[in-house]
């Protein structure tokens, strides 16, 4: 087996955004298009030669190509030893613990998460440091000035490694270790949650739930953990085997993609409980019967109870959002007397938090939700977190909401999601956002006005680095808020998302959509979406 150096030049547009480099698969398909980013993520963390590194991914078309491709290259950087995912499957928070249990130097997650998959879909890779977090933006941007000057890359040439099969296998100078993909995180939950008290409720007969992994990576993590050692019965999980294409869906836990968890839980024989995860592992969908739990609602209600779950029964260190977030749990930590951070989109801004110990739970409005437990948000860690509080706090997922918005009010929250703008419309809207945001405090709209507005900016308390352009918030004086940002995940044109918030501490049975109809008139005159985009209704309501 012998280490060939291949001559290559840069691509273009090599910058991770929001959570990883995503792109069509016809781009990463392109001969050196993977390597090159791959190289440079080599060349630019000098710790990773000698050491052990996680990788897998979330199974989608692509993967396993990639995993060769990466497990090549590895062995002719000198890595000492690779965890690999059976059949090349591991789930994003599934990553991130082996990370941190196995003290790896890093890990790989192929994944372009919630985005579709299948030959014409999406593909994605992701670097994450040795503390299992995403890397944070110092590094992404040095990997990608690395990608804008690569001339080579290395690789070894050596036959396919058998990803079936469990155990080692020498690659070179490389130990490539196949791994049960679901054992470790599954042992792991069992540590965090009551699995006695989910278990005797799963099995009580008066309690029925559904879970839909979306054909993606949770069907195998979902069934050995809630079918196997919790004794869902069988048919508790829907969607349960990932397929390369996600079935031709959108593996997106929302109300739109998960249509068929939501309408089960709106028939008239509806299961108590339903949730979802998403391509990757690491978002949740959560529901009641005819009930939907909103993720800002989410990450209040389980900041408020975690003394019931043992895991956190300690207490928690703070919590934190991102900004588009509602800010729910801000008054929960208030009350609590813990601090609460908020911080720019994308889960790698957490993990500095964590590691100083400075919060415990953290979440995001884009169905994110997750603990110190790891350093990716994680799906069934959110779904295990609500079968434990369901099952000790006996009531119902909507009695549990409507007690939590009585002794904390309520905050009305929804994204409107403009999908497949052209790029420079998109950035010319934003351009003239970011021009008038002077021009608005002070500006009245019906009875509102505006008190305050800015464009993000994020200095990061445990290492003084700066995050900027997070998104353009409006703040009005009744509390009111309304967010503008351009989506980093998105391969096709721009997705532009408008974030609405309200506070009300009365009238919670009020329609989301309704009550917040004046509010969602003034982000759309205010920002002249028409004009800019020739468009007024989202094609996304989440
Ligand atoms: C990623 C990030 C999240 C972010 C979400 C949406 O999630 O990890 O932090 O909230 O994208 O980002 P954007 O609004 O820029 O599209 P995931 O699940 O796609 O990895």
């Amino acid at each position: 087996m012998t280490v060939q150096t291949i001559s290559t030049s840069p691509f273009a547009g090599q910058r991770p955004g929001t959570s990883g480099l995503r792109k069509k698969v016809s781009i990463f398909e392109q001969p050196h298009y993977l390597e090159n980013f791959v190289q440079s993520v080599l060349d630019t963390q000098p710790n990773l030669a000698g050491s052990v590194l996680v990788l897998g991914g979330d199974g989608r078309y692509y993967n396993s190509t990639a995993i060769q491709t990466l497990l090549r290259m590895f062995a002719a950087h000198g890595i000492r030893r690779v965890l690999v995912g059976q059949n090349g499957i591991l789930s994003t928070p599934a990553v991130s613990h082996l990370i941190r249990k196995y003290r790896a130097a890093g890990g790989f997650i192929l994944s372009a998460s919630h985005n579709p998959g299948g030959s014409d879909g999406d593909f994605g890779i992701k670097f994450n440091t040795a503390n299992g977090s995403p890397a944070p933006e110092k590094v992404t941007e040095a990997i990608y000035a690395q990608t804008q000057i690569i001339q080579s890359y290395r690789v070894l040439i050596a036959p396919e490694i058998d990803l079936g099969r469990l155990g080692e296998t020498v690659l070179g100078e490389t130990m490539v270790t196949v791994v049960d993909p679901v054992s470790d995180y599954a042992i792991y939950m069992e540590s965090l949650f009551d699995f006695d008290v989910i278990r005797k409720l799963l099995r009580s007969g008066n309690f029925r739930m559904c879970f839909d992994a979306m054909n993606a990576v949770t069907g195998p993590y979902a069934r050995a953990i809630l079918e196997d050692r919790l004794g869902a019965p069988a048919g508790t999980i829907i969607r349960g085997i990932p397929l390369p294409d996600f079935g031709g869906e959108h593996p997106d836990p929302n109300l739109v993609h998960a249509a068929e968890l939501v309408a089960r839980l709106k028939a008239d024989d509806a299961p108590d409980f339903g949730a979802a995860s998403d391509g990757d592992g690491d978002r949740n969908l959560i529901l009641g019967k005819n009930f939907f739990v909103s993720p800002g609602d989410s990450l209040a209600i389980l900041t408020a109870n975690a003394h019931e779950v043992p895991g956190y029964r300690k207490g928690l260190a703070g919590v934190a959002r991102s900004m588009p977030t509602s800010r729910a749990v801000d008054r929960v930590a208030t009350i609590l007397g813990i601090p609460y951070y908020e911080t720019p989109t994308g889960w790698k801004f957490f993990g500095n938090l964590m590691d100083a110990g400075r919060v415990t739970l953290c979440g995001e409005e884009s169905f994110g939700t997750g603990s110190d437990h790891v350093r990716e948000k994680d799906g069934l860690w959110a779904v295990l977190f609500w079968l434990n509080l369901l099952a000790v706090k006996k009531q119902s997922v909507e009695e549990i909401v409507r007690d939590h918005w009585e002794k904390f009010g309520r905050d009305f929250y929804t994204r409107h999601d403009y999908e497949g703008i052209e790029s420079n419309a998109a950035q010319a809207w934003m351009n003239a956002l970011q021009e008038a945001i002077p021009t608005l405090p002070g500006r009245s709209f019906g009875s509102r006005h505006v008190m305050h507005c800015d464009d993000f900016s994020y200095l990061d308390p445990v290492d003084g680095s700066l995050s900027t352009g997070g998104g353009i918030r409006v703040l009005f004086e009744n509390g009111d808020r309304i967010v503008y940002r351009l989506s980093g995940t998105g391969t096709n044109g721009a997705t532009i998302r408008i974030y609405l918030e309200s506070r009300r501490f009365k009238g919670y049975s009020v329609d989301v959509q309704e009550t917040l109809a004046p509010l969602i008139g003034i982000a759309r005159e205010l920002s002249n979406l028409e004009s800019y985009l020739g468009r007024v209704e989202p094609d996304v309501v989440t």
